[in-house]
């Protein structure tokens, strides 16, 4: 179901950036489950390029059972510019969850106005997938925008709407950070530097994913996944084995 948006969001990485290949730990590229008829695989890349430290992108794909397409794109440290968040899941093909943010790293009304307001066009333009949902896992008011897509939907919807708006935030997101000022002060990247390993902990203490990563592929590899590649800034917490 999201394989085109994985289509397009690799066609203009290797288009646009000049992409080297970023580790990924061994055993945690790839990934079957076979349980019986439910078969599930995962699959991870990962890159890097001067503008973009870190740009890693996950499908899962259970047949009609799962589809899952989870990116995020961290820029430099030294740019202050938001993470592109993407995270777009379909259960049974009756449950469609989709969200797409950039991501702030900060909440101050001068960081709100250079790099959220530019957001807020494409947002209105495609009302029907804001649909101000509450959230369970995570805080609204921390890494999320006021102007992120979050909807259930249907797949009709994806083909016709979510698709275009992805593609527009994602043009978006490349003009912001063709225009973003490389930051040199030791002091402002520091900030960067925390703020997004800041990010990393906060998402994978409470990744919703965590659950889904067990059931398929067994705890000790889910823990792996969430502290060892998709937020590696993060350290485990220490009541990680028991948490749920
Ligand atoms: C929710 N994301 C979810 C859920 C799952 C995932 C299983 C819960 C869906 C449900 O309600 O049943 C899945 N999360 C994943 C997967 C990965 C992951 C597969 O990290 C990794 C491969 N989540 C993100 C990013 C954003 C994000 C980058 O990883 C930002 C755009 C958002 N996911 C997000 C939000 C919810 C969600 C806002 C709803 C959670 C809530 O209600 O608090």
């Amino acid at each position: 179901m999201f394989q085109p948006f994985r289509a397009y969001l690799e066609e203009e990485l290797f288009n646009r950036f000049d992409l080297r290949s970023r580790s990924i730990p061994a055993g945690l590229e790839s990934n079957i489950s076979d349980r019986g008829k439910n078969q599930a695989t995962i699959q991870s890349w990962c890159y890097q390029c001067p503008q973009l430290r870190k740009i890693r992108y996950t499908y899962i794909d259970a047949g009609e059972t799962a589809q899952v397409f989870n990116s995020v794109i961290y820029p430099s440290h030294h740019y202050d510019i938001p993470l592109l968040g993407i995270d777009f899941l379909s259960f049974g093909k009756k449950k469609i969850l989709v969200v797409l943010d950039f991501q702030p790293l900060f909440r101050d009304r001068a960081y709100q106005e250079k790099y959220i307001e530019p957001m807020r066009s494409i947002r209105d333009k495609y009302n029907e997938l804001a649909q101000n949902l509450e959230m369970k896992f995570y805080d609204a008011n921390q890494y999320f925008s006021k102007y992120l897509l979050f909807a259930k939907t249907d797949a009709e919807t994806v083909v016709k709407r979510l698709f275009p708006a992805y593609q527009e935030y994602i043009q978006l997101y490349w003009q912001m950070l063709d225009k973003a000022e490389s930051l040199s002060d030791p002091e402002d990247i520091q900030r960067i530097v925390k703020a997004q390993k800041d990010y990393d902990q906060y998402s994978a203490d409470r990744d919703p994913a965590h659950g889904l990563f067990s059931s398929y592929f067994g705890a000790e590899w889910a823990e792996k996944f969430l502290y060892d590649f998709l937020f590696e800034d993060a350290s485990p917490l220490a009541v990680a084995s028991t948490r749920r």
